[in-house]
């Protein structure tokens, strides 16, 4: 048994109409992320990453156990064979393996089996659950909750990513084990999203899409 240590949280009591106004900021900034297909080959300050990695790496998780690997891919040849093996998959996908209610419910959204996001952007950020972690000795460590702990920092890493003035694809080839293979992970990890990351080309435009209404997506009892 290890002993509870504490210390004071740091935390500042915010006005109301700050308190507000900082959730206001936070909605309309938000809001403007979109999830972009065209990528300029800019390559942003690796500082930009590293600090998004960091603040993904914040998220809760099932007994603190953090059980995610971030692998960030700028080497063109990595990334010309994750594009290969991903367009060899959705290929597949597309032309059979998907049921047709998905490949409609997908149509409006401009997606296709070519990905050539995959080596035009600058970074690929290959996220990694581990289903368990290993003890000093090899043993299996039991990880909690891995899915929802990885969703969450996942999404801490896409907004951080925003926040920074960065665009980003979630990018979910199916199935997913060939990335464990070109980064060389062990087998206690499984590849969990594909996160494309840079710059979006100049004047780039994405599809007219609405999101649900707060009432919609919530209720207060
Ligand atoms: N993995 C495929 C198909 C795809 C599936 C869903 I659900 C999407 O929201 C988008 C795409 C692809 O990446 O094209």
């Amino acid at each position: 048994m290890q002993k509870t240590v504490y210390m004071p949280l740091d935390f500042k009591k915010l006005p109301e109409p700050d308190m507000i106004k900082a959730s206001q900021g936070f909605y309309e900034q938000i809001k403007k992320r979109r999830t972009v297909r065209d990528f300029s080959s800019k390559m942003p300050p690796k500082e930009v990453i590293e600090n998004a990695l960091l603040a993904a790496g914040t998220a809760p998780s099932g007994a603190n156990l953090q059980p995610w690997h971030f692998v960030v891919v700028s080497n063109s040849a990595v990334k010309q064979k994750i594009r290969d093996a991903a367009e060899e998959e959705e290929k597949e996908f597309y032309s059979g393996r998907a049921p047709q209610e998905w490949i409609e419910d997908l149509s409006h959204l401009g997606t296709g089996w070519q990905k050539p996001h995959l080596t035009d952007a600058p970074y690929l950020i290959a996220i990694f659950a581990q289903s368990y972690g290993l003890n000093p000795d090899g043993s299996k460590k039991k990880h909690y909750y891995v899915q929802e702990s990885v969703g969450i920092a996942t999404g801490f890493l896409i907004a951080a990513l925003h926040n920074a003035g960065l665009a980003t694809l979630t990018h979910t080839p199916s199935p997913m084990n060939f990335l464990n293979d070109i980064l060389d992970r062990p087998k206690n990890e499984r590849a969990f999203l594909l996160l494309v990351v840079g710059y979006p080309k100049d004047d780039v435009s994405v599809p007219t899409i609405t999101k649900k209404s707060l009432g919609e997506i919530a209720e207060f009892v």
